[in-house]
C-alpha cells in the first residue's frame, strides 16, 4: 500500500496540536509559533518518515519534538543582530574569519575586546571553534563535545558567551558555532550512561560485537589512520566495539534511533540559545550507516539533515545551518539548498587553488568549478583558502582522467609538493593522517608558510619572497571576488607561519593540524603592523581587497560565467549586475603570460578599471598579464 504522506501528516500534525501545552505563551508567541508549525510540520513529518516511519513510537518522539520547540518561544535570547534581510549571506559586505577563542584571545570575556579589530579588519561574520565543555587534554580541538549546554570552563561562562553574542550583534557582527551532531564525546552523559551499562543510553551510540564491527570495516573508509585502524574502538570492560569514525574518545551518535534525533535536536535548541546565527553542520557526510556502504552521504543523511532544518524553521528560523562536506564535489553539492543547507564549505575550489599554484595550471581548476560551482538559487558558497583542518585533494577524478591526469599520482604529487619533498617546491607544509595502506595522505600548514614565505624568509632569498606574498595575494583576490562569503582562518590574516610548539604538547604532539593553530600573540599583531616586514605586506594586502569587496557592491552579484583565456596558467571570470561587469584575471605562474586576444570583449569597452592597482587600464594596450599577478577589471 502506497503511504500519501501529506494526509499522514496533516492528521498527525492536528492530533499532535490538540495535546501540545502552549498555555504558557503569549497569544502572539502561541500565534507565530502554530503558523510556523503549519508550514513546517509537513516538510519535517516527511523527512522523519523515511527514517523512523516504521518505528512504533515515533508518534510519543514527535510529541516531545513539538513540545520542546513550543518551550522554546518562551527563552530569552541575546540581543539579536539589526539586519533582517532574509538574504543576508549574499552581500558584498560579508567577510568572515574562524577564530579558536583561546588562541586569539584568552577566552570569552577578552574576546569583546577584540571586536574592534574585527571590525577594523571588515569582519562581519565570525566562526568561533568549539567552545563547549570537552574532555581534559586531547579533545579534537574542542570536537569532543561532554556538554552542549555548558561551555568549557577554560574559556568561561554561558553567560560570557552571551553577552559575547550580544556584543557582536550590536556591531552587526554574525556568529557562528559548530553543530557538531554526528558524535560526542566519550565524557558526555550519554556515553557515562552507556559506559554504566544502561541499555536506553547504549543505543544512543554503536555498540556491537567484532563480527558486526569488521563487517562495517570491510567497507568504511578509515578517517583518521594514524590513530587506529578502522573506525572502532574496541571496550574490552564493556564487551563491546563502538563506532569512533574519528578519534577514539568520539563517539558516533546513532541515528537510526529517533530518541537520539530528539535528543540531539534539544541540545542543538540550547546552542541556539547562546546567540548563533549561523549552526556550522560538523562531519555531516557520516551521520547515517548502513551495512555493506561507505556510510557516507548516504541518501537517508540528507533526509536526516532536511529534518533537523525542518526543526530550525519552526523553532528558530532566522538560524541557517552551514555545511561541512569534505567529500566529492558532487556530494558536497547535495547538502546544498534551500531545504538543507544554506551555507556551504567550498573544499573544491579551496584545494585546487592549492593545485594551481604548485602546477602553474589551471586546467583542472577551470573544469571542476565548471561542474561543481553552480548552486541553487539564495544558497552561498563559503569559500576559504585554509582553515583549521588539513587541505585534503578534493576533485573528481574523473575530470583529472579526461585531463590524463591519474588521480592517484597527482595526489602523491601534491602531497610531496607541500610538504616540502618535492624537489624545488616553494611550500613548507606537514603531512597529516598518511594512511599506511593506500598512502592517503593531507597537509596542514598556514596560509603563509604554504605559499613560500617561510623558506624564503629561511633563504632570506628576496625574489622567492617576493613570489610568495604574490602568491598571497593571488589566491586572496580569488577568494574575495568569487561569489560566496570569504572566509578567512585566524593568523593568515597577519601573515603566521608554521609553529612547532605543539610537538612539545603530549595532547597535541600526534596532531600535526595544531601547526597551524598558533597562539597569537602581540608580536604577531605588531609584524603584521610593520609595512617593512612580509607580515606587514601580507596584512595590507588582505585589508585592503577587503576594502575594495565591501565597496563595490559588485561583489554581490549572482551573475557569474568563468572565461577561458589563451593561456593555460591563467585563471578567470566574469560576475555582472544589471549595469556593472567585473572580470578577474589571475596569473597562476611566475611566468609573464602574452594574452593573444584583448579583454575588451568580456568587459564590454576598450577601457577599464583595476580596482586593485587603482588605475584605469587600455585593454587594448593590454597585452601582458604579470607573474602571479591578478586583476579586478571592472567597467564603472
Ligand atoms: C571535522 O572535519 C572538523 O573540522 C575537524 O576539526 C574534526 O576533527 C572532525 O570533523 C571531527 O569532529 O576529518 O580532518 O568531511 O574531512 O568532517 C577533518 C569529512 C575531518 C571530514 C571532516 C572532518
Amino acid at each position: 500500500m502506497v503511504i500519501d504522506l501529506s494526509f499522514e501528516s496533516t492528521k498527525t500534525h492536528q492530533r499532535l496540536l490538540s495535546e501540545l501545552d502552549l498555555s504558557h505563551l503569549t497569544a502572539t508567541q502561541k500565534a507565530s509559533f502554530i503558523g510556523r508549525l503549519e508550514s513546517g510540520f509537513e516538510p519535517l513529518f516527511t523527512q522523519l518518515y523515511p527514517l523512523y516511519g516504521n518505528c512504533f513510537d515515533l508518534y510519543y518522539h514527535l510529541k516531545v519534538l513539538l513540545q520542546s520547540f513550543a518551550d522554546f518561544q518562551k527563552k530569552k535570547r541575546p540581543v539579536q543582530i539589526k539586519d533582517n534581510s532574509e538574504f543576508w549571506f549574499e552581500s558584498n559586505k560579508n567577510v568572515g574569519i574562524a577564530v579558536y577563542v583561546d588562541l586569539l584571545a584568552d577566552d570569552l570575556g577578552s574576546l569583546i575586546d577584540k571586536i574592534p579589530y574585527f571590525e577594523s579588519l571588515g569582519i562581519n561574520y565570525l566562526h568561533l571553534m568549539p567552545l563547549y565543555s570537552a574532555p581534559e587534554g586531547n579533545s579534537d580541538g574542542g570536537y569532543a563535545i561532554s556538554d552542549y549546554r555548558t561551555v568549557s570552563p577554560n574559556l568561561g561562562t554561558n553567560k560570557d558567551l552571551k553577552d559575547l553574542a550580544s556584543a557582536l550583534h550590536k556591531k552587526s557582527i554574525r556568529m557562528v558555532l559548530d553543530f557538531v551532531f554526528n558524535h560526542t564525546s566519550d565524557e558526555h552523559r550519554w556515553a557515562e550512561a552507556a559506559k554504566q551499562g544502561d541499555k536506553e543510553f547504549q543505543g544512543y551510540y554503536y555498540f556491537m560485537d567484532e563480527q558486526e564491527a569488521s563487517e562495517y570495516n570491510q567497507t568504511v573508509r578509515e578517517i583518521f589512520p594514524q590513530i587506529r585502524r578502522g573506525s572502532f574502538t574496541h571496550y574490552p570492560e564493556l564487551n563491546s566495539h563502538v563506532w569512533t569514525t574519528f578519534n577514539s574518545f568520539q563517539w558516533d551518535l546513532n541515528y537510526s534511533n529517533p530518541a537520539v534525533f530528539v535528543a540531539v535536536v534539544e541540545e542543538m535548541l540550547h546552542l541556539i540559545l547562546n546567540g548563533c546565527d549561523v549552526l556550522r553542520l560538523d562531519a555531516l557526510a557520516f551521520v547515517w550507516k548502513e551495512k555493506g556502504t561507505v556510510c557516507e552521504n548516504l541518501p537517508k543523511a540528507h533526509n536526516l539533515i532536511k529534518a533537523f532544518k525542518a526543526c530550525l524553521d519552526i523553532a528558530a528560523p532566522k538560524v541557517v545551518f552551514k555545511s561541512e562536506a569534505i567529500v566529492h564535489p558532487d556530494e558536497v553539492n547535495k547538502y546544498i539548498g534551500a531545504d538543507e543547507c544554506t551555507l556551504s564549505y567550498n573544499p573544491l575550489m579551496m584545494a585546487l587553488l592549492w593545485e594551481s599554484l604548485a602546477t602553474r595550471q589551471t586546467q583542472l581548476l577551470y573544469q571542476s568549478l565548471e561542474r561543481s560551482f553552480q548552486i541553487p538559487e539564495h544558497t552561498t558558497w563559503i569559500n576559504y583558502i585554509r582553515c583549521h583542518d588539513d587541505i585534503g585533494w578534493l576533485w573528481d577524478d574523473a575530470i583529472s582522467d579526461r585531463l590524463g591526469i591519474n588521480g592517484y599520482g597527482h595526489r602523491h604529487f601534491l602531497n610531496q609538493f607541500y610538504t616540502g619533498q618535492f624537489e624545488g617546491a616553494f611550500a613548507a607544509g606537514v603531512p597529516f593522517q598518511e594512511n599506511p595502506v593506500n598512502g592517503d595522505c593531507r597537509v596542514c600548514g598556514t596560509l603563509a608558510s604554504l605559499a613560500g614565505v617561510e623558506k624564503a624568509v629561511a633563504q632570506n632569498d628576496p625574489v622567492l619572497l617576493d613570489h610568495a606574498i604574490k602568491r598571497i595575494r593571488v589566491l586572496n583576490g580569488i577568494n574575495f571576488s568569487m561569489p560566496g562569503i570569504p572566509l578567512l582562518y585566524q593568523g593568515d590574516d597577519l601573515g603566521v607561519l608554521n609553529n612547532d610548539d605543539y610537538l612539545a604538547d603530549p595532547a597535541k604532539e600526534e596532531d600535526s593540524r595544531w601547526v597551524h593553530r598558533k597562539k597569537l600573540t602581540g608580536k604577531d599583531f605588531a609584524l603584521a603592523e610593520d609595512p617593512t616586514t612580509p607580515q606587514g605586506q601580507i596584512a595590507k594586502l588582505i585589508r585592503d581587497m577587503i576594502q575594495i569587496r565591501k565597496g563595490n557592491t559588485i561583489f554581490a552579484a549572482q551573475e557569474f560565467e568563468l572565461i577561458t583565456l589563451n593561456s593555460g596558467h591563467l585563471f578567470a571570470f566574469k560576475r555582472r549586475s544589471a549595469n556593472k561587469t567585473l572580470v578577474v584575471v589571475a596569473n597562476m605562474s611566475e611566468h609573464l603570460i602574452q594574452l593573444t586576444a584583448p579583454l575588451s570583449e568580456h568587459l564590454g569597452q576598450d577601457s577599464a578599471y583595476n580596482l586593485l592597482s587603482n588605475e584605469n587600464i587600455d585593454l587594448l594596450a593590454l597585452e601582458k598579464i604579470q607573474p602571479l599577478d591578478i586583476l579586478w577589471l571592472t567597467n564603472a
